[in-house]
């Protein structure tokens, strides 16, 4: 059996955040941007879940796409997406900074749910269509949707980092993981490092053989390559020049007080993304009175993300009273050094945020990419202010101009953030240039169609 679609996207989630009982609005992110054209050119449909427990609905349209929803249980929110994605994967993924939690239940629902996807894509793919598999929470997909379909061409692309041999190593399931990888044609990784680090397990831990970046399993051929991913470069170019949000901008430098100095960081609140080290950092130039209370302030937006997970309770805890106690010690009547928001908002107002901030600060320990940093840099054609970027995200291959810090080094922190915010405007304008250069000929379209080229040339 097979379906009409040609060109189908497989994620854990649908592209579209319910809005009322029967609307629904695309979600933001750049993934939707760059794909629904191809989506709308190729007949594509999208196939993946609607973010709600015990929800079983009809395939739908919406926004010029076609939606295939793929239920899931309670227990299997818990045990697939809380367990074996966000509580097993992501932290293994991410240089283990936190303890990875290894357990035969939550494996089990990751292959009984990795099943159900393969199979929903099997039924709704069209003879030879292409398939783009998306993410850490189905790896085992290309492989189980090859066995049933193998007339298809299936791309894979991870988000996230793919780990060292050293760390992967301690997965108890890390062949089926790898050999479900490689049920596809294509692996895309965001860095070249992803890429070898999968051809040197793939050699270590199955013994297959590979030339350059092409791995040979069961007399085919699976490609692997960097797609680094980016940002839609013009939508936000263009947004920031309305007269609107540049208002809105200097609006929030005035609520804040107007400062010498806005730093600003947004991140979902992940023990990934060095919150705490950021704001330690900061607050040790306010302590040792290198930055002066009220010269200037600090936004950290959190957005709130997967709050039912233990290591995301225990992270909150710690950053609220980290907030509260640089607050206690260096606020004043009326004026806080730090403004904590755990709150998400609209993509207006993050890109007035953007405009506003003189110094961006993206700490993470590790991440794949991290979009923040290329948003930021997408939002300034009035080539000020300044990226303090951590040389462990992705985009610090490309971002060269960035203030490249250690995050772990608090003092190399405290010396970038002082260094960005006493550069030249000369400095910023020409580090800002370079950044912007980068940013806009490597938009997510390039990424995409990169992809989804080098698969159909496969
Ligand atoms: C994973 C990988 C990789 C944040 N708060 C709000 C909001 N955001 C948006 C940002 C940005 C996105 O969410 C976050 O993307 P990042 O790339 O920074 O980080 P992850 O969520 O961890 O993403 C990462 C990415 O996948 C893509 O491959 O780069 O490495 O970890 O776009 O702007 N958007 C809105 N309101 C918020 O409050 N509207």
């Amino acid at each position: 059996m097979h379906g009409t679609s040609s060109f189908l996207i497989v994620a854990n989630r649908l592209p579209v955040d319910r809005v009322g009982e029967k609307e629904w609005r695309r979600s933001p992110g750049g993934l939707v941007t760059a794909i629904a054209p191809v989506m709308q050119r190729r007949d594509g449909a999208w196939l993946g879940w609607t973010g709600a427990a015990e929800e079983e609905l009809k395939p739908f349209d919406d926004d010029g796409m076609h939606l295939i929803p793929v239920p899931l249980s309670a227990m299997e929110v818990e045990l697939y997406y809380e367990g074996f994605s966000n509580a097993t994967l992501w932290p293994l993924y991410h240089d283990v900074v936190a303890t990875p939690v290894y357990s035969r239940v939550l494996w089990d629902a990751y292959r009984a749910v990795n099943d159900r996807f393969a199979r929903a894509a099997a039924d709704a793919a069209a003879p030879g269509a292409v398939v783009w598999v998306q993410d850490y929470q189905l790896q085992l997909v290309p492989a189980m949707l090859r066995r049933l379909r193998p007339d298809l061409k299936i791309g894979f692309f991870l988000h996230i980092p793919f780990p060292p041999a050293e760390l992967f190593w301690q997965l108890p399931w890390r062949s089926e993981i790898l050999e479900g990888l490689l049920g596809a044609d294509l692996v895309g990784f965001q860095r070249p490092g992803g890429a070898s680090n999968f051809i040197r397990l793939c050699r270590r831990l199955l013994g297959l053989q590979y030339h350059r970046n092409e791995i040979y399993v069961d007399g085919r051929t699976v490609r692997t390559d960097a797609f680094p991913i980016s940002v839609d470069f013009g939508e936000l170019d263009q947004m920031v020049r309305e007269p609107r949000i540049q208002a809105r901008a200097k609006e929030i430098r005035a609520e804040l007080g107007d400062p010498e100095h806005v730093l600003l960081g947004v991140d979902r609140l992940d023990y990934t993304k060095g919150i705490g080290q950021r704001l330690k950092a900061f607050g040790e130039l306010l302590g040792d009175g290198t930055v002066k209370p009220g010269e200037a302030a600090f936004v950290q937006v959190a957005t709130p993300t997967r709050e039912r997970v233990a290591e995301y309770i225990r992270l909150r805890n710690d950053i609220e009273r980290k907030v509260g106690r640089i607050n206690g010690e260096h606020g004043m009547l009326g004026s806080q050094p730090i403004t904590y928001l755990h709150q998400s908002y609209s993509k207006a107002e993050l890109a007035a945020l953007y405009c506003a901030a003189d110094v961006m600060v993206v700490t993470p320990l590790r991440d794949g990419m991290n979009l923040v940093a290329k948003e930021y840099v997408a939002c300034r054609h009035d080539l000020r202010g300044a990226l303090v970027l951590s040389e462990f995200a992705g985009a610090a291959d490309e971002l060269r101009q960035a203030f490249l810090v250690n995050p772990y080094d608090i003092e190399g922190m405290k010396r970038a953030m002082l260094a960005a915010m006493r550069a030249t405007p000369h400095e910023l304008g020409r580090r800002m240039r370079s950044l912007r250069r980068r940013v806009a000929t490597h938009n997510v379209d390039k990424w995409a169609s990169d992809f989804l080229t080098a698969l159909e040339e496969h």
